[in-house]
């Protein structure tokens, strides 16, 4: 490692200038219906973006990420050297909590799956030498604006230091092989897999180690959430993502005329999927699928052949994931509620009585 990059730290403030544009105003692209999100890897034009105060456009020429804080060595680095360090990539899930200011009561499948390519945090935490006492990374974005009826000039997370060193966690600068829009955060940002996407702040500018949550809107006031720990609900920052799953075959409404159906689709959780289970009838038998084993942070591929009910009409195939702890998607009411799509069931024939000869 070329330690000549690192230079003192900015002065406070200074790393504003290199913002050359901005869209002010809340933005949400949200994700093609599950149906439509059909592909392993989720491309840059179908996955969601969820943004709070504006998008900002950074001379990624001046830009430079600050690292400050409980740290023996602070210092700063730009584009061109933090390229130079050495860099991993990591297919993770990726998942927007959504509104942290009205808590959803259904499934938004605000979801995608996406390889990032950049310098795992933990590097840049060695450089930079933790002090003692050292206990989270406090992340800020470039952004600035309203968001929730509060200004803010600043976007600004937080990570607990034992999740911010571990492995995964990136200060990506690239999304599937090219570099970061200027949407996705570009020219660099925080990736944390297997967290909701709201940990992983976009235009990254300053990384300060500090010794307690940071207090911000965006830590301290929103997302977070109750609950349950040994029968005691307690409030909780947004962190893990919970068991999740949606089905993309068949599509809503396909007419299926044979007396089974492939159903596939994806499951996610933090932990890995322990599994995923199958009904047809609204919940009175359920049939095991096949789960692809995951690998790094991926979301998992289920798929079966299930046996339908020979009753015409319309009818629902449910799926409902459960993680490798055995935490399992609740039918209804709750952000990660189990998917269920409704096809028409065609019989092909009469129903004939099976005299057995
Ligand atoms: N600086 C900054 N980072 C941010 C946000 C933001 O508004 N500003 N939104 C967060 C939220 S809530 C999510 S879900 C993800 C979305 O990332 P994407 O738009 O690239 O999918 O970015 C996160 N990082
Ligand atoms: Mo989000």
């Amino acid at each position: 490692m070329n330690s000549a990059a690192f230079l003192p730290p900015l002065p406070e403030g200074a790393e504003r200038s290199v913002v050359i544009g901005r869209s002010p105003g809340f933005h949400l692209k949200p994700p093609p219906a599950p149906a439509g999100l059909r592909e392993f890897i989720t491309s840059d034009a179908q996955l969601f973006e969820t943004i709070h105060m504006g998008s900002v456009e950074v001379d990624a020429k001046r830009w430079r990420l600050q690292v400050d804080g409980l740290v023996r060595r602070p210092f700063s680095i730009g584009l061109d050297d933090l390229r130079r360090l050495p860099s991993i990539s990591v297919t993770a899930f990726h998942e927007c909590f959504g509104s942290p200011l009205v808590p959803a009561e259904g499934n938004l499948w605000r979801v995608g799956n996406v390889r990032w390519t950049g310098v795992p945090l933990a590097v840049l935490l060695e450089q930079a030498q933790l002090e003692a006492g050292a206990t989270h990374v406090w992340s800020d974005g470039l952004d600035s604006g309203e968001f929730g009826g509060r200004r803010m000039n600043r976007y600004r997370k937080d990570l607990p230091i034992s999740k911010a060193l571990s492995h995964e966690v990136l200060v990506a600068y690239e999304m599937n092989g090219a570099p970061l829009t200027r949407e996705r955060g570009g020219p660099a940002r925080l990736v944390v897999p297997g967290w909701f996407g709201t940990n992983m702040t976009k235009w990254l500018c300053r990384l300060s180690i500090q010794d307690r949550r940071a207090n911000s809107p965006f830590t301290t006031d929103w997302y977070n959430r109750d609950s349950e720990h040994e029968g005691k609900v307690i409030q909780e920052p947004v962190w893990a993502v919970e068991p999740n799953s949606m089905i993309t075959h068949p599509a809503p409404d396909d007419t299926i005329s044979t007396d089974d159906v492939e159903v596939k689709g994806w499951a996610w959780s933090n932990n890995g999927i322990g599994g995923v289970a199958l009904s047809a009838d609204g919940g009175a038998t359920w049939q095991e699928a096949e789960v692809r084993p995951r690998r790094e942070f991926e979301w998992q591929q289920f798929a079966a052949t299930l046996a339908l009910p020979r009753t015409p009409g319309p009818m629902s195939i449910v799926a409902r994931a459960r993680d490798a702890d055995g935490s399992i998607q609740p039918l209804s009411g709750t952000r990660n509620t189990a998917h269920s799509v409704q096809i028409n069931r065609l019989l092909s024939g009469p129903k004939t009585a099976d005299t057995g000869t």
